[in-house]
């Protein structure tokens, strides 16, 4: 049964989608991708983010969090017993952590290493719990000046244009004072002031500059759902956007030689299955004679030494527009869910990227919510692609409630999966009906340790039987089975001890 304010909520979601599809001309500047043929069901044939040890990792987890928005400390509301509990509950090895401009660069030029040591001492919880963390410059909104978050104040040119709340929040976007502060920032109105996306540049960098040498962090995630202004589609994604990025990227080297830099497309339409217009980027790294390559490409323009990964985000259309994954609408989140993927692997092969979906979630207690989130784990799978669902935070989205007692949907998250894999990998499923777990990969030279997957204890509750390869260990605490790997095929099936 949906709560009437779960109903309530979807009407809203309606109008404000609908709404903004027209005031951000999409539906007419890009259109929808018909369906086409099904991709391959398989994992390989991209590259992947690797561990330290030169095996593919395939990242799973949340994102952390969204009260950082508003807090005046900028920090999540986690503290270190909650990774504790966030690790035992989902086995997950993933974190997107929300950083904000506001609060790494107060004012202009000015950084703010307490709020730096302060992420980094949060990093620290989830290193020595074995997670990656990708750290996310956020936005919704532009900033708290024009009722979002991320911006500084002083980075927020209004020209004296007003904002009003919105409700849905996404209406905001539409809003004059928002317009123009994205305007300001991308530089697409006439008129002087500040280089504002400079000192946005320069504050990813100072963050890299911090974090250079931390292991635990896998990356930068440049903009969250970046927002054109009154410029968008192709013109804002090859233009504006892709400046800013290219700009950010060069800056970045210049300090942090390793870690990778994740990029999303405009939000609006790419989280829909919509095209997006972003080009491919160079990174400097790929120009580096000392840098690692992964033999996955050619060294130079097409360098397998580029270390740039595709962080789109995830929110089907139908759903958006009042519908749970149920009756009719689910046919169209299906084939929006298609879409949505053609896209995202015909972007990720532009970039040269492996995919991560930066965001994915939904009210738990929507009509077939659970089946959904299943599905979209299911074409993670399929694609190779890791994913952080939306969000941590307590609540109807999130697998704990207010009460950090756990809701439907955190069963559907502790799922069967390998970790890191050493090698190349091929294909990995989770057959939920005959409870195993298949995984494939080719072994490939350099790479150290073992394949590590996950057996939770609700479907593995006496360990893993293993088919077709070899166990090195089982750790029945952290849950992980580690396989032996070495040149060749590997084709292990993985079944609950009886
Ligand atoms: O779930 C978040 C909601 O509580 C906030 O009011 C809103 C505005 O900050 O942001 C929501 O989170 C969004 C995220 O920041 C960006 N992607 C979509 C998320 C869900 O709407």
């Amino acid at each position: 049964m949906k709560s009437p304010a779960t109903r309530r909520t979807w009407a809203r979601g309606a109008v404000g989608a609908v709404v903004l599809a027209v005031a951000a001309g999409l539906l007419v500047a890009v259109g929808p991708q018909g369906a086409g043929a099904a991709p391959a069901d398989t994992a390989s044939g991209h590259r992947w983010i690797t561990d330290r040890q030169g095996r593919a990792l395939v990242l799973r987890g949340l994102s952390t969090a969204s009260s950082a928005k508003q807090a005046p400390d900028g920090m999540p509301w986690i503290e270190e017993k909650d990774v504790v509990r966030e690790r035992r509950e989902l086995g997950t090895n993933f974190v997107r952590f929300l950083l904000q401009w506001r609060k790494v660069e107060p004012s202009p030029g000015t950084y703010d290493r307490t709020y730096l040591r302060q992420v980094a001492e949060r990093v620290r919880w989830y290193g020595e719990r074995g997670y990656h963390v990708l750290l996310d410059m956020h936005q919704d909104l532009y900033g708290p000046r024009v009722g979002g978050n991320g911006a500084p104040v002083w980075a927020t040119g209004t020209d004296g244009l007003a904002s009003a709340p919105t409700d849905p929040w996404e209406l905001g976007y539409a809003e004059p004072g928002t317009v123009r502060a994205f305007d300001r920032f991308w530089g697409t109105v006439e008129g002087g002031g500040r280089d504002l996306r400079g000192h946005y540049v320069g504050a990813l960098r100072e963050v890299a500059r911090y974090f250079a040498d931390d292991d635990t962090v896998i990356g930068y995630d440049l903009m969250n759902e970046p927002w054109g202004g009154s410029v968008q589609g192709p013109a804002f994604e090859a233009g504006p956007l892709a400046r800013l990025y290219q700009d950010a990227i060069d800056a970045i080297r210049t300090v942090d030689r390793d870690h990778w830099l994740f990029v999303e497309p405009s939000a609006i339409g790419s989280n829909w299955g919509f095209a997006t217009g972003l080009p491919r980027l160079d990174d400097p790294r790929a120009d580096d004679p000392r840098a690692d390559g992964d033999g996955g490409g050619e060294r130079g323009r097409d360098g397998d030494a580029a270390r740039i990964a595709y962080a789109p985000h995830l929110y089907p259309l139908p759903m958006d527009l009042g519908g749970g994954y149920t009756g009719s609408t689910k046919g169209q989140v299906d084939r929006s869910l298609r879409a949505w993927r053609e896209q995202t692997e015909k972007t990720a092969r532009r970039l040269g990227a492996p995919v991560v979906i930066g965001e994915f979630g939904l009210d738990v207690g929507l009509p077939g919510a659970m089946e959904y989130v299943e599905k979209v784990q299911r074409m993670a799978d399929d694609m190779g692609a890791g994913f952080a669902y939306w969000s941590n935070d307590p609540g109807t989205w999130a697998p704990w409630d207010a009460k950090l007692r756990p809701t439907r949907l955190l069963p559907v998250l502790d799922r069967p999966a390998p970790l890191a894999v050493a090698g190349d990998p091929i294909a990995y499923r989770w057959d939920a009906e005959r409870k195993a777990l298949t995984v494939s990969w080719r072994g490939k030279a350099g790479v150290r340790g073992g394949t590590e997957v996950r057996l939770p204890a609700r479907h593995f509750s006496k360990g893993g039987r293993v088919e077709g390869g070899v166990r090195q260990s089982w750790d029945p605490k952290s849950r992980i089975l580690t396989l032996g790997s070495g040149p060749g095929t590997h084709s292990v099936r993985i079944t609950p001890h009886a």
